[in-house]
């Protein structure tokens, strides 16, 4: 986000990217290793839909995280999209770490995911890959080893790591784990930085998760939300934000207004609540609710949704 000079006297750099089920828990866990909030995160499946960045820097050097979206069939333009940014994530990482949710049984989804990784092996055959058995803090302990044992298996997996994304435990190891598997080198991005998402696409996440977090049904699916403009007054130290969100039927609008505009207002709170933390200054934000029919096929909205992000 800045433009300082790169240190170049780290002496470690690594890419690893976070892989898996949608639900998994790959975005907890990187909030988590970064102790700030970068990408967001909602019980429903799908929730991220691009790659985001974050950025760990210490005194070993800097580890670039890539934070996926969930693997699942794709049955929309959208979904291809977002299929292609973890498919990209896999051919650049040093280490693929598949982020494995322990309380749920193996399926097809999971089996699915493992020829995910096979079938890439051949674009990225350097890469470290691991297995991160996640939401231990839930899992009875005697069904730890069986799973371990069952990835094992696999012959696929250099690491195997509990952990818990949710109550931080395990994850020191795992830092380590990472670092002992960076390349020598220096730092690919400014050291001060925690990620490349730009402000402007960071409020606009924060407000489809809210929606997310407060609707259910088809929702989650069906909604996008794009930032039209964005100021800033230097004097009054205020950032007016104008976001629209976007769902595809006027059905799906009445939910997210709500009763005489209460659903939209709660959304509107809590994400101006979280942005006024992270961006440090008094943010107004208007939120305006629109009605776009098939948005995920519209390849040309798709592109102007992601275009914040760069590439
Ligand atoms: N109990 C428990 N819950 C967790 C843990 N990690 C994540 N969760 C919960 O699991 C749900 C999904 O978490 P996310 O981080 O959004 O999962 P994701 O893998 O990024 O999901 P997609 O972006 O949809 O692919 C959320 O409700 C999290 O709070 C954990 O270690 N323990
Ligand atoms: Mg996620």
């Amino acid at each position: 986000m800045s433009d300082a000079p790169r240190d170049a006297s780290h002496r470690k750099f690594g890419v690893i990217a976070f892989v898996g089920r949608p639900n998994a828990g790959k975005s907890t866990l990187l909030n988590r290793i970064l102790g700030q909030k970068v990408s967001i995160v909602s019980a429903k499946p799908q929730t991220t839909r691009n790659r985001i960045v974050g950025i760990l820097n210490d005194e070993r050097g800097q580890l670039a995280f890539l934070d996926t979206p969930g693997v699942h069939r794709p049955l929309h333009k959208l979904n291809v999209r977002m299929m292609d940014h973890v498919r990209s994530s896999l051919s650049e990482a040093d280490v693929i770490a598949l982020l494995v949710d322990a309380t749920e049984p193996f399926g097809k989804g999971d089996q699915y995911v493992i020829e995910l990784i096979r079938e890439e092996r051949e674009r990225n055959p350097d890469a470290k890959r691991f297995v991160l058995l996640n939401k231990i803090d839930l899992l009875k302990k005697h069904k730890l080893l069986p799973l371990m044992q069952q990835y094992a298996g696999f012959g696929l997996f250099d690491e195997i790591v509990p952990i818990s994304a949710g109550k931080g435990e395990g994850l020191d190891t795992l830092v380590d784990l990472f670092f002992a598997n960076a390349k020598e080198g220096p730092a690919l991005y400014p050291t001060e930085d925690y990620t490349t998402q730009p402000e402007r696409f960071l409020a606009a996440e924060l407000v489809r998760e809210k929606v997310l977090q407060h609707t259910s049904d088809e929702l989650p699916y069906t909604t996008a939300v794009a930032v039209e403009r964005w100021e800033e007054e230097e004097d009054s130290e205020r950032i007016n934000i104008f976001a629209t969100v976007y769902v595809e039927r006027d059905s799906q609008k009445g939910i997210v207004v709500g009763k005489q505009g209460a659903m939209i207002k709660r959304i509107g709170s809590e994400a101006r609540a979280e942005l006024e933390a992270i961006l440090g200054a008094k943010v107004y934000l208007d939120l305006h609710v629109a009605v776009h029919e098939g948005w995920r096929e519209d390849t040309r909205f798709l592109g102007e949704l992601e275009y914040p992000l760069g590439e």
